[in-house]
């Protein structure tokens, strides 16, 4: 991609964009200060693309904020206020299930912090939600709410959250953050937790198995430097857990806080820069928010194309924002946030709170395993009528049975199960001997895993299957699998753990701590049957016209051929973020055969028939 820039001090920063390679505080100052927006926007898309394709999630969710009344007096905050007052409110559970109905799939609770709460009525919330709504995901209380539970309660701050996860909490927001500098700190919320207690606190929960997300309250009295160190550090703890799902840059709504003297809203050149620059500087991030609820429509639209991915969702119920002035519709209709996305030339994807697609919204829409191996064939590939989306096998196997995807290297078990509606392209992901990114790490040896536990990547349709093929067929050993939850889990508490992908590949390279052994599957499968293994093939839906086939074998087979050219050009490119070096990544592609040739269909006839005699050639999930 070529980019026309006008502000030369960008060109070296592009440079290192292209080659995956880090930006620094002096790169996001320079971005900040040019006034080339465009060629920031360019750079930035080309970032978003490579992560998420075309694909911008939403969620049908609901705010929850249960009682505005507050200890603190945050000086930006318009919405706390002391109890007493004419304006305070405190919900019960009743009432806030009624806020509640069943398309539902994200309940986003924060609030103000009462001195006279039992911690039971916290914990209440959460339960009564997950159960009298089980497909809605509790996304619960930030950090400063986390932090307070500790404090007033007395219970670790490890304690608050095994609580509320047995509850059913499954991820916690990003407030709280505010902007990570003593010196704001002191000036606009003072008896707030700092950077050190906010990092605890999301650290924590990632050791748990939470995922969590993190803001940015930006457009009062920070400096650029103190935007840009915040982010760094973000970028820093999600090299060490992560266990960070978005960062949401949040537009300060000055409403009557009275910390800007003329009230001014921040301008839309400064939100979709900080919009371009978090997505640069957060090489880390697998998503950027455009929260429209602060940033208006009209902005949140444009900054689809600027960095974000994610538009949050219909937010029914937010109070925070509108008490200090936003200016932004109170709910914001799925039909609407559809046409947006798409108006902005992308897929309309609605998300679980993991970001899991439940459904798009597109046609021609192709899927794409998000690793490492499958890159050889979208390196090169021109989109023409297509639209990219990114997603994991399972996931794509699911949306392939919805009709709503058109074609992708789908999992081989996917497959078989669909085959009548299906035709095969003549690509594929095979491996030749080992494949070094499905790997089993585990605690004991093969044998002795007989009646153990063993975690399984949400990811995954064929690998479970070869797991279980060996398990019973080559070992003779029944263990009992457990669906882990996609982003961070607590991997401890079982003896082995099935990962797939880049998560695999780094781990195999650095190791998956408490986990001795590991064992990988294509290579267990080749050295007991002589065989490649393959994992997906490329398909079609039936019936689509013979011209779209055409053209899309085509647009593959190109890529194919000039990527092949250049894997270390990939590995350049993709390598650092999973922590590879150049000649590892060319190395890990040349065990690949991306044809479906006649070893690979005996190799799938072979593992057809071992799945059919474990009997599990039509069950979906495990
Ligand atoms: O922590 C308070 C901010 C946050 C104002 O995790 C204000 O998906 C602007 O964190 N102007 C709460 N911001 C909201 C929040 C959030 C929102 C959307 C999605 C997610 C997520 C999280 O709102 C507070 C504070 O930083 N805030 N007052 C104001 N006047």
């Amino acid at each position: 991609m070529s980019i026309n820039f006008r502000d030369q001090n960008l060109i070296p920063i592009w440079s290192k964009v292209q080659r995956g390679k880090r930006l620094s505080l002096e790169d996001g100052l320079a971005l900040y200060n040019t006034n080339d927006v465009i060629a920031l926007g360019k750079m930035a898309h080309f970032v978003q693309q490579q992560k998420s394709g075309d694909a911008v999630y939403f969620v049908l969710n609901q705010k929850i904020e249960h009682t505005n009344i507050c200890i603190l007096s945050c000086k930006f905050c318009d919405f706390a206020v002391k109890k007493g007052d004419a304006n305070a409110y405190e919900m019960t559970t009743e009432e806030i299930l009624g806020k509640l109905s069943p398309e539902i799939a994200e309940v986003h609770i924060t609030g103000g912090m009462p001195a006279d709460w039992p911690w039971e009525r916290y914990v209440d919330i959460v339960r009564s939600i997950h159960e009298k709504f089980p497909h809605a995901d509790v996304k619960a209380y930030t950090a400063v709410e986390i932090d307070f539970f500790h404090k007033k309660f007395r219970m670790p701050i490890e304690e608050v959250l095994r609580q509320l996860q047995a509850a059913g909490l499954k991820t916690m927001p990003g407030g709280g953050a505010e902007v990570f500098s003593e010196r704001v700190r002191k000036l606009l919320f003072n008896q707030k937790i700092g950077a050190k207690g906010w990092f605890e606190v999301h650290k924590t929960a990632h050791k748990l198995g939470i995922p969590t997300n993190s803001t940015m309250l930006y457009g009062h009295v920070e400096t650029l430097e103190e935007r840009l160190i915040h982010m760094i550090k973000l970028r820093e703890a999600q090299d060490e857990t992560g266990g960070f799902l978005t960062f949401i840059p949040l537009a300060f709504q000055p409403g009557d806080t009275g910390i800007k003297p003329t009230n001014q809203f921040t301008s839309a050149i400064d939100d979709l820069k900080t919009i371009a620059i978090s997505r640069l500087m957060l090489d880390n991030f697998p998503h950027i928010k455009a929260y429209w609820v602060m940033l208006t429509e009209e902005v949140a639209s444009v900054a689809l194309n600027f960095g974000a991915d994610d538009m949050d969702g219909t937010v029914g119920g937010e109070k925070i924002a509108h008490d200090a002035g936003a200016i932004s519709p109170m709910k914001l209709a799925k039909n609407q946030i559809i046409k947006i996305i798409r108006d902005a030339g992308k897929i309309p994807v609605e998300r679980d709170v993991y970001y899991n697609a439940l459904n798009v919204y597109a046609d021609n829409v192709v899927g794409k395993i998000p690793y490492l191996n499958s890159v050889p064939f979208y390196h090169h590939f021109e989109k023409r009528q297509f639209k990219i989306l990114p997603i994991v096998p399972r996931r794509m196997g699911l949306l392939e049975d919805k009709a709503q995807i058109i074609a992708g290297p789908f999992s081989l078990m996917d497959y078989f199960r669909q085959e009548e509606s299906l035709e095969l392209l003549p690509f594929c992901i095979a491996t030749r001997d080992q494949v070094k990114s499905v790997m089993l790490f585990s605690k004991e040896g093969w044998l002795d895993l007989n009646g153990k536990i063993i975690g399984i990547t949400d990811d995954t349709a064929t690998s479970v299957r070869l797991l279980q093929v060996l398990l019973e067929k080559k070992y003779g050993v029944k263990a009992t699998l457990e669906r882990m939850h996609a982003g961070v889990n607590d991997c401890s508490k079982f003896d082995a753990v099935l990962l797939i992908g880049d998560e695999a590949l780094h781990r195999n390279k650095h190791g998956l701590a408490g986990f001795e052994l590991v064992f990988d599957l294509a290579k267990e499968w080749y050295d007991w049957k002589k065989l490649p293994f393959v994992f997906a093939v490329w398909a079609m839906k039936k019936p689509l016209p013979e011209k779209t086939k055409q053209e899309l074998s085509s647009l593959i087979e190109r890529s194919l051929d000039m990527s092949e050219e250049h894997f270390g050009e990939i590995g350049e490119l993709h390598g650092k973020r999973i922590g590879l070096e150049r000649k590892d990544v060319e190395e890990y592609l040349e065990g690949f055969s991306y044809r479906l040739g006649e070893r690979e269909r005996e190799a799938m006839r072979e593992f057809r028939r071992l799945v059919e005699e474990i009997n599990m050639i039509n069950v979906h999930c495990l």
